[in-house]
């Protein structure tokens, strides 16, 4: 039986300007996963910091908070069975480029500096940064008729 997990998506702000952000949803909502929380907003430089404390100290580091702060971001939760590994198949390889077609990146994006959208890599990641944007209060857990005819 497959785990119900909750992961952190966030539609980068590059997502934003191309008008892309509903594409995300409707790719990860169209697999079946749920959105159980959304907020907009620009993360800035002490969330960035904290968001992506495992890269401080590497070259990219203050491209990538440059990057991840040039703009408002859609933040959100999905939640489903095995939500974590299956969004990441979705989204596609860090680097555009080597991002299989039908994915995310490898159907929108050409760099890993601007590659869209960002996905939780394990539990543990994914339980931190739920936490890190949302209070418990924010995320909604609710029934969706539909999801009986996605899980068995
Ligand atoms: P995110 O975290 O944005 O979903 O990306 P990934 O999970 O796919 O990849 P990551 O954590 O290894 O990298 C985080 C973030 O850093 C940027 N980056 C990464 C970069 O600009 N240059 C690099 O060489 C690497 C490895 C892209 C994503």
């Amino acid at each position: 039986m497959a785990d119900t997990q909750r992961t952190l998506i966030i539609a980068k702000p590059d997502a934003v300007q191309r008008g892309l952000t509903g594409t995300i949803i409707s790719r990860l909502e169209g697999r079946g996963l749920k959105l159980v929380a959304l907020k907009f907003r620009v993360i800035d430089e002490s969330l960035a910091s904290r968001h992506y404390a495992e890269h401080q100290g590497k070259g990219f580091y203050a491209g990538l908070v440059d990057y991840i702060g040039s703009g408002p971001s859609a933040v959100m939760v999905f939640e489903g069975s095995d939500a974590i590994a299956a969004a990441r198949a979705s989204i596609g390889s860090t680097n555009p480029v080597a991002a299989a077609p039908g994915t995310i990146r490898g159907d929108f994006a050409l760099q890993v500096g601007r590659n869209l959208v960002h996905g939780s890599d394990s539990p543990d990641s994914a339980a931190r940064e739920v936490a890190l944007f949302f209070e418990a209060d924010e995320i909604v857990s609710y029934t969706r008729d539909s999801d009986r005819w996605v899980v068995e």
